[in-house]
């Protein structure tokens, strides 16, 4: 049984209690849309909506508050003026501690936002336009996502460590003509060529980009195209700018993410219900309590970074910290001492981070003064309850909850996680529900498992922050997502629910791999390595990994005559570095003479998968395949790898 760990004594102020769990969760459940239509009360609305829910999941066709409208950044914004005027807004903290940082109010924000929407209207942009974003972690990022909003641009955030292939990838899939970037970013001391990134990937693709808008962060030297590149203190003004009135299902945003298949899907997110998801998981989840500082550190370029560095925060009032930098720059401790500089209240990670920083002792998290936490958060990936432990110990001293958050991009924002006053804790566990969530366990035939069990984790009913579709490819979303176990969205995770009804995420029982909490296809990786000259056939896998939870393990058979050398797993690796960016190094390149196939042809991943783990004892059947002695020298080759 595992260890249950006390959740803290309510107070005053605290957003749930037990009870009020429990009684609003039962609510959620018996009257969705009286109960979602109360909370669409945390927005404000140009035509408030009388409408909840409309959904079908067969196939998928769901929307939420169709009949109302708002605008996103006016929620994040101008709404705070009256109020909030000199709330902090945001908190910048740069790569170097020595560079100087930047804290604005809301009332600077609203100036900021104004000037690049009016800087996006200059060059054309509009309602309903995409723009692609591709900045560092810098505080015009987030500006650049609500001048989006703020003009009804639908935003389409790449992150910056993805490559120009990638890059030009994501710009052609959602058709997009601007682009927002900034001449370089910043990464633990590094430069990341942000702009020259750019203009690679726009030379290799046919439709136009008309307008890029440039920040100028370190000053570096880079190409304008003219007519094409804009600066953006050159297009930036201070006039008048009224937010765009969109309606609840206008798209807000467009986030790629990697699939079991094929190229990364568009998800598309729309304004109101995400809007109403981000406000009301980060007001319970983080129990936010006004004049705290939120510090969630996770680039803008994920789902995490868009729900809990932008709008959750903002749209509540609530002081937000940008950080550029890295967790190992200057040194291990530089985590704790953003903490200690900005007196952080609640701190929001992965788990890969806690492993890596874990590792390193507790000497520079004791060193410094985090007595201002008052509590922490992970996403991403699983936990192994000893970091679980060691972020409870020795970063909260025993004394701050954690959430352990489990949602996904298509999810929009928290789905099930303990309530930090509501629910005591099990290490490794996500735990419960959020309001209006139905997880369902599956076997693999799809039929429903009650009670404590393990299976195929499900939602049956739709909530307010789902994603409505793949950008121009609906059927694509019903595929992916509605067609594994009709009637029901399926997730990708395996999953364990308790006698306690705690859930416990295990992992992805897709051919997704969670590389330090980011979401990897290994066909993606695949078709990189096979774009290769000397590559004949590839097949990825995921192998246990220390510290990024899961590792790439690539097995890769060349051409006739091609011969296998260290200079060539070299080359391999910067191959794929290359194509998608440094996220997707293979980890373990593996050359082998033939891949495991049933005698259709099949690749028997399951087989590889145990190889790369080193879990020869339990291959299973092996007869079925076309070549069986194929497995001898695959394991023999594991063991030189
Ligand atoms: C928010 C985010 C989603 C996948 C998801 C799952 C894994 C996320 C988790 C977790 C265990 C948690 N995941 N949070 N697994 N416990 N608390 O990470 O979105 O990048 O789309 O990844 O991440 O496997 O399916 P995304």
């Amino acid at each position: 049984m595992a260890q249950i760990v006390q959740r803290p004594a309510a107070t005053p102020t605290t957003h749930c209690t037990p009870d009020q769990y429990d009684a609003l969760y039962q609510q959620s459940l018996d009257d969705p849309d009286g109960f979602w239509l109360e909370q669409a009360k945390r927005l404000d609305w140009f035509d408030q909506p009388t409408k909840g829910a409309e959904w079908s999941f067969a196939p998928p066709d769901i929307k939420w508050f169709s009949d109302g409208t708002l605008n996103l950044c006016h929620n994040a914004v101008d709404r705070h003026l009256g109020t909030h005027g000199d709330t902090t807004a945001l908190i910048f903290e740069p790569d170097s501690p020595d560079a100087p940082g930047r804290s604005l109010t809301y009332s600077e924000l609203y100036g900021e936002v104004v000037r690049v929407a009016n800087a996006l209207k200059a060059m054309g942009a509009g309602k309903g336009d995409r723009v692609t974003l591709y900045m560092p972690m810098v505080l015009e990022g987030v500006f650049a996502m609500l001048a989006c909003a703020r003009i009804g641009a639908i935003h389409s955030v790449v992150f910056g460590g993805f490559s120009p292939e990638s890059l030009a990838g994501r710009i052609e899939a959602c058709d997009s003509k601007f682009i927002i970037t900034a001449d370089e970013g910043l990464r633990g001391s590094k430069r990341v060529p942000l702009k020259a990134n750019i203009d690679a990937a726009l030379d290799q693709l046919d439709a136009p980009v008309t307008g890029v808008l440039v920040f100028k962060h370190t000053g570096a030297d880079i190409t304008m195209t003219e007519g094409r590149d804009h600066w953006f203190t050159d297009l930036a003004s201070d006039d008048d700018c009224p937010c765009e009135v969109v309606n609840a299902e206008d798209p807000l945003f467009i986030l790629y993410t990697s699939g079991s298949t094929g190229k990364p899907k568009g998800v598309v997110h729309t304004t109101g219900g995400y809007g109403l998801w981000a406000a009301t998981t980060f007001h319970y989840t983080f129990d936010y309590q006004p004049g705290e500082v939120f510090w969630c550190s996770a680039d803008i370029g994920w789902v995490t970074g868009h729900t809990y560095v932008t709008y959750g925060p903002l749209i509540n009032a609530g002081t937000s910290l940008v950080f550029e930098g890295v967790p190992n720059y200057p040194d291990h401790g530089r985590f704790w001492d953003v903490i200690d500089k900005h007196q952080v209240n609640i701190f929001y990670t992965a788990p890969t981070a806690i492993r890596a920083l874990m590792r390193e002792g507790d000497e520079y998290v004791t060193s410094r003064d985090l007595s201002s936490l008052r509590l922490l958060g992970t996403v991403g990936e699983p936990i192994n309850p000893e970091a679980w432990r060691w972020y409870h110990n020795v970063v909260g001293k025993g004394a701050s909850p954690i959430v352990d958050t489990w949602w996904q991009t298509e999810t929009g924002g928290h789905m099930i996680t303990t309530l930090p006053y509501a629910h005591d804790m099990k290490p490794g566990s996500a735990g419960k529900p959020f309001f209006g969530i139905r997880p369902q366990l599956v076997d693999n035939d799809g039929n429903e498992l009650s009670g404590a069990a393990e299976g195929n984790l499900c939602i049956t009913d739709s909530w307010p922050g789902q994603a409505r579709t793949v950008y121009g490819d609906h059927d694509r979303f019903h595929e992916a997502y509605f067609s594994t176990y009709p009637g029901k969205y399926f997730t990708g995770d395996g999953c364990r629910r308790d006698e306690d009804g705690y859930y416990w995420i295990t992992g992805r029982v897709d051919d997704v791999i969670n590389v330090s909490g980011h979401r990897m296809g290994t066909a993606e990786v695949e078709s990189a390595l096979v774009l290769h000259p000397k590559v004949s056939e590839a097949a990825v896998v995921g192998f246990p990994h220390d510290i990024k939870g899961q590792g790439i393990y690539c097995y890769v058979t060349l051409n006739a005559g091609e011969e296998q050398s260290d200079e060539l797993q070299a080359e391999l690796r910067q191959w794929v570095r290359k194509e998608i960016g440094p996220i997707a190094t293979p980890d373990m390149l593996h050359f082998t003479e033939g891949l495991p196939k049933t005698r259709s042809g099949k690749i028997m991943r399951r087989i590889l998968r145990k190889i790369a783990e080193n879990d020869y004892g339990s291959l299973g059947d092996t007869s079925t395949l076309a070549d069986p002695s194929l497995v001898d020298s695959l394991i023999e080759g594991r063991q030189n790898t």
